[in-house]
C-alpha cells in the first residue's frame, strides 16, 4: 500500500498541550538533524511545507473544563487538519513533525476522512486516553487518542466536522507503561489492543510487530503511525517532556520501523514530543530522524 514516492513534511511548533516549554522547537531540531536530506538520499521527492502558525495563549488554563489552552489547541488543530487533508488529496505521504502529542488531533482529522477504516499505531509510554473529566493534569497532550475515538471536548472531537476519527478496534498501542485509572477503564471498555512494556518484554519486538501487522492488515485500509519519542527509554531519547523509565530501546524501535516498512502498511506518520531544551546534544531529534529513515526503508546493504 505504501507506494508514495512523494513525501510532504509539515511542522507543528506546538507546546500548548502541556506545561514544559521547548517542545515547540521539535520540528526545527528534527530538520537540523538532517531529516530532509535523509529522506532525499533514500530516493524520495520531499517537499517541506514549513510550519503551521501557532497562536500564543491568552490565559493559562480554562478552569471549568480542565483543558489547558483549549482555544489555541483547537485553532492549531483546525489549521493542521486542512493542510494534512490537502497533502493526502495530492496523493502524497504526510510526515508531520511535532510539537506535543495534541497535534495528532488535527493530523488524524485531516487523514482519516480519506479512509473507510484507518488503522492507528500509537507508539507511546502513555495511552493519551484521558478526557477533561479523567485527566490528572488538564494537559491536552494526554488526551488526543480519546479525542480521535470521539470522546471528550466536543470542539476538539468535531474538527473536520466528523467524529469519530478512528474505531477502537483499529488501534494498537505499543510501549505503554504509564496509564491512568480512567484510561485503564476505557481500554477495557473499548477492548483496545495494547502491547504494554510487559508484553514487549515477554514476546519480543519482532512478535509484537508481526501481531500488529497481522491484526491491522485484516481490518484497515491505511495505517497512521503516531510515534511519541517518550515511548523510547529516556536513556536513548532524553529530550522529552514526560519521560518514563523502562522504555523501548533504540534498537527495538529501529527494528519495529524496519518491519513496518517491509510490510508496506504505513500510509502516514508523525513524530512528536521532541524537546531540544531537555535533550542531550540533539540526540532525540537524531533518533527521530533515524527512525524516519528506517520507516522509509533505509537498509544496511553489503556490497
Ligand atoms: N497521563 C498523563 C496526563 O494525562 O496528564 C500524562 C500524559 C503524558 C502524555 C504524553 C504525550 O504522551
Ligand atoms: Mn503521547
Ligand atoms: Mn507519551
Ligand atoms: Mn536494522
Amino acid at each position: 500500500m505504501f507506494i508514495h514516492k512523494d513525501i510532504s513534511v509539515i511542522g507543528v511548533p506546538m507546546d500548548l498541550g502541556q506545561r514544559r516549554r521547548g517542545v515547540d522547537m521539535g520540528p526545527s531540531a528534527m530538520r537540523y538533524a538532517g531529516l530532509l536530506e535523509q529522506i532525499t538520499s533514500l530516493g524520495f521527492n520531499v517537499k517541506d511545507c514549513g510550519d503551521i502558525r501557532i497562536d500564543r495563549p491568552e490565559k493559562e488554563k480554562d478552569p471549568e473544563k480542565n483543558l489547558r489552552n483549549l482555544k489555541e489547541v483547537f485553532a492549531a488543530s483546525e489549521k493542521l487538519e486542512k493542510e494534512v487533508d490537502l497533502i493526502v488529496q495530492e496523493g502524497k505521504f504526510p510526515l508531520i513533525l511535532g510539537g506535543d502529542h495534541s497535534i495528532s488531533i488535527g493530523s488524524i482529522a485531516g487523514i482519516s476522512r480519506h479512509y473507510e477504516n484507518l488503522g492507528l499505531i500509537w507508539y507511546d509510554a502513555h495511552a493519551d486516553l484521558n478526557t477533561g473529566e479523567t485527566s490528572p493534569s488538564g494537559n491536552i497532550h494526554g488526551m488526543p487518542l480519546a479525542v480521535n475515538l470521539g470522546l471528550g471536548d466536543s470542539s476538539l472531537r468535531n474538527i473536520g466536522n466528523y467524529s469519530p476519527k478512528v474505531k477502537a478496534e483499529n488501534i494498537v498501542i505499543i510501549g505503554a507503561r504509564s496509564i491512568d485509572e480512567g484510561e485503564k477503564l476505557l481500554i477495557k471498555e473499548k477492548g483496545i489492543k495494547v502491547f504494554t512494556m510487559h508484553e514487549v518484554d515477554r514476546l519480543g519486538m519482532p512478535k509484537v510487530i508481526e501481531e500488529t501487522i497481522h491484526y491491522l492488515s485484516q481490518r484497515t485500509d491505511g495505517v497512521h503511525l503516531s510515534l511519541d519519542l517518550d515511548a523510547l527509554d529516556p536513556l536513548d531519547a532524553p529530550g522529552v517532556g514526560t519521560p518514563v523509565m523502562g522504555g523501548l530501546t533504540y534498537r527495538e524501535s529501529h527494528l519495529a520501523l524496519e518491519m513496518l516498512s517491509e510490510a508496506k502498511i504505513i500510509t502516514s506518520a508523525e513524530f512528536v514530543e521532541v524537546n531540544p531544551i531537555l535533550d542531550d546534544k540533539n540526540r532525540t531529534a537524531d533518533v527521530a530522524s533515524e527512525l524516519v529513515a528506517s520507516l522509509l526503508g533505509k537498509k544496511l546493504v553489503l556490497t
